[in-house]
């Protein structure tokens, strides 16, 4: 009775009662992020706050001085994006390509205003490798999981550093990534519970190594792209900065690029983060130098020697590299694969440099060697994801799946999966009476000449709502959800059509994804897929043994007489959250689903998703997910119905 009167009281008053008990506000800005970049260990929980602002800006701008005249020092002003040495518009983070790098400890409280004073836009960023398990309203999928940021204000992101491992953050908003808004972002823990510690010595924050790609305009003149010209980036980057080589004379431009310091004979953890939006797979190299594979995404593996480290859009590999040798500098490069290999030639850079106690500061400081020619071969006889792998058990060309995990999960291997899809894609060529006809305005990209071509999964592409489900679900009319088996009217007889593609998961399933390349319009591309809210087990990829390409047909066929074939070894397959499709070939995934929310699943590659090469899966019912705060922000459409003005 008492308590009765007390909550009336209190509903009386206006009085706001904070449902938990245990839990208090912080200040949050009194705690800058950068101080929570140091070495984890046990009972040391920190807030960790970041000011994040978004801007138009420029590369090669004022800030550079004489950076371009070849003054050195001018290029490492703190607001000095260098690229490729190319005079350009960028969309920035604090003024900085990449944005500031994110160290934190496992167990912390990450706080990021993100502040979008870029004029025009619609912001939202993502923390690729975080499964938002406590706050799903935090992945920051615009139309997903929240309404993109407006132009003049700020959204908060906060959420707690759950799974340790190397992450990046990056917009999920329009081409912003593209323009520059990416970042690093790592998550350590105490050093017991490091399986691979052994493996080295020193796990430095100044160690990733971040691809990115670099064109010489906005990322808005490639999609839906030009007539005249291939989609595909001019140069490729090691943390912001690379080299451009001339198409047409291969002459290389000559810029400062990043540089990394080791000790003879000591052992360092490198981590490698994709942020490339091109369709172009790459591979790393380090002159004179073997990986050892430690970790792929935010999953420890046991140890792999390899030269050629194979990493495709949204994934993420952590290596050992020892440096054995007693001084010296050694290019890393990083190469474009097939199809972006072969039409247009381009190499990224940095620099490995050796330091003893008896170099002096100007020795430190050296000049860097002038940059190798396009065709200098490197050792590339031990490779990991490699596009020409095929994944049959070859010795020294290994899949993904043939990693070996630390982490051992057999009921989830070997159990039969409450829930199996088949989820093929592919991209239509459009004809352009199509694309073109009045009052149609869907989407599509060029792809050279007058070839424009539309993506989809299941032969549905994806567009989103206007509100997004994971908060606004009551704005949106049930019906304008569709999956394989229930396609809206206007599809009839069509066998690609647009809509809000969800692929609905009971909570607590176990889910087997088998994804298939049907495409014939995209050769030699291996799509990366990421699933975000998750990680998944690799436990089978590969292209058909007697390369037939690959439909959705034939692997249902194949899994109904003994089954498209797995190859993981030792019972442990790896945990991944972004993994290649090989082309015109299938990869086999396995999850428990057992993080209610509505999860973006797409292709990493940026202009596929804009033509619709995705799903938005939702997992659970709306009741068995998390409420996201009250005053969450909110987006909808406005149609009134409106009355004639006397
Ligand atoms: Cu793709």
């Amino acid at each position: 009775m008492l308590k009765i009167f007390g909550v009336a009281l209190c509903l009386l008053l206006g009085i706001q009662v904070i449902a938990a008990k245990t839990e208090k506000y912080v200040n949050v800005t009194a705690n800058p992020g950068e101080l929570c970049n140091r070495e984890c260990v046990e009972n040391d929980r920190r807030v960790c706050y970041f000011n994040f602002v978004l801007e138009h800006y420029h590369a090669m701008g004022s800030a550079c001085k004489s950076c371009g005249q070849g003054v050195v020092e001018d290029c490492d002003h703190h607001q000095c994006i260098v690229g490729d040495g190319t005079e350009k518009g960028v969309m920035s983070i604090n003024r900085m390509i990449p944005g500031p790098a994110i160290h934190v400890c496992k167990e912390d409280m990450i706080i990021i205003d993100v502040v979008n004073n870029a004029h025009g836009t619609a912001a939202a960023l993502h923390w690729h490798g975080m499964h938002m398990r406590k706050t799903p309203h935090m992945d920051g999928v615009p139309y997903t999981t929240q309404c993109p940021i407006p132009f003049a204000s700020t959204f908060r992101y906060a959420f707690e550093a759950t799974e340790p491992g190397t992450k990046f953050y990056h917009s999920h908003s329009g081409h912003h990534k593209s323009n520059g808004q990416y970042g690093a972002f790592v998550i350590r823990e105490p050093k017991h519970l490091i399986p691979n510690l052994k493996e080295y010595d020193y796990d430095l924050p100044e160690h990733y190594i971040l691809l990115s790609d670099w064109n010489h305009g906005y990322a808005e003149n490639i999609y839906p792209g030009l007539v005249s010209s291939l989609t595909l980036p001019e140069s490729l980057l090691i943390n912001g900065r690379g080299a451009f080589i001339d198409p047409n004379t291969l002459q290389i431009r000559n810029v400062p690029v990043s540089k990394f310091f080791v000790e003879p004979g000591k052992r360092y953890r490198f981590r490698v983060i994709n942020s490339i939006s091109h369709n172009c797979a790459v591979q790393l190299q380090i002159e004179g130098h073997k990986m050892t594979v430690i970790a792929s995404d935010s999953s420890n593996v046991r140890p792999m020697d390899i030269n050629t480290l194979g990493i495709n859009s949204g994934e993420r590999y952590d290596f050992v590299l020892t440096a054995n040798h007693t001084k010296g500098d050694f290019w890393m490069r990083v190469s474009p694969k097939s199809p972006c290999a072969e039409k247009n030639p381009m190499d990224g850079f940095s620099l490995l440099r050796y330091k003893t106690d008896k170099m002096t500061a100007d020795e430190l400081k050296a000049p860097q060697p002038p940059f190798p020619s396009l065709n200098t071969t490197y050792p590339s006889d031990i490779r990991l994801n490699d596009p020409t792998a095929t994944c049959l058990g070859e010795s020294t060309n290994y899949c993904v799946s043939e990693l070996t995990a630390i982490d051992a999960d057999e009921d989830l291997l070997f159990r039969t999966p409450d829930q199996k899809f088949f989820l093929s894609f592919d991209a239509y060529v459009q004809k352009n009476e199509d694309i073109f006809r009045p009052g149609h305005f869907g989407h599509f990209m060029n792809l050279i000449d007058n070839i424009t071509s539309v993506a989809a999964i299941n032969g549905i592409s994806l567009v989103f709502p206007a509100s997004p489900p994971l908060t606004q679900l009551k704005e949106i009319d049930e019906s304008e959800f569709c999956d394989v088996n229930k396609k809206p009217k206007k599809c009839d007889g069509k066998a690609m059509c647009t809509c809000i593609h969800r692929l609905k998961i009971k909570k607590g399933s176990i889910v087997e994804l088998i994804i298939v390349d049907e495409s014939t319009n995209l050769e030699g591309n291996h799509h990366p897929f990421h699933l975000h809210g998750y990680d998944f087990m690799v436990t089978g990829m590969g292209q058909h043994p007697e390369g037939i390409p690959m439909t959705v047909d034939l692997a249902k066929k194949m899994e109904r007489s003994g089954g498209l074939p797995r190859n993981y070894s030792n019972k442990r397959p790896p945990f991944k959250d972004t993994v290649s499709i090989p082309g015109r070939g299938y990869t086999i995934l396995r999850f428990r689903a057992n993080n209610p929310g509505f999860w973006l699943m797409h292709c990493h590659y940026e202009w596929h998703l804009s033509v619709g090469m995705g799903l938005i899966v939702q997992v659970g019912e709306v009741k068995q997910m998390i409420a996201p705060p009250k005053n969450f922000p909110k987006c909808s459409n406005y149609v009134p119905k409106v009355k004639m003005i006397k």
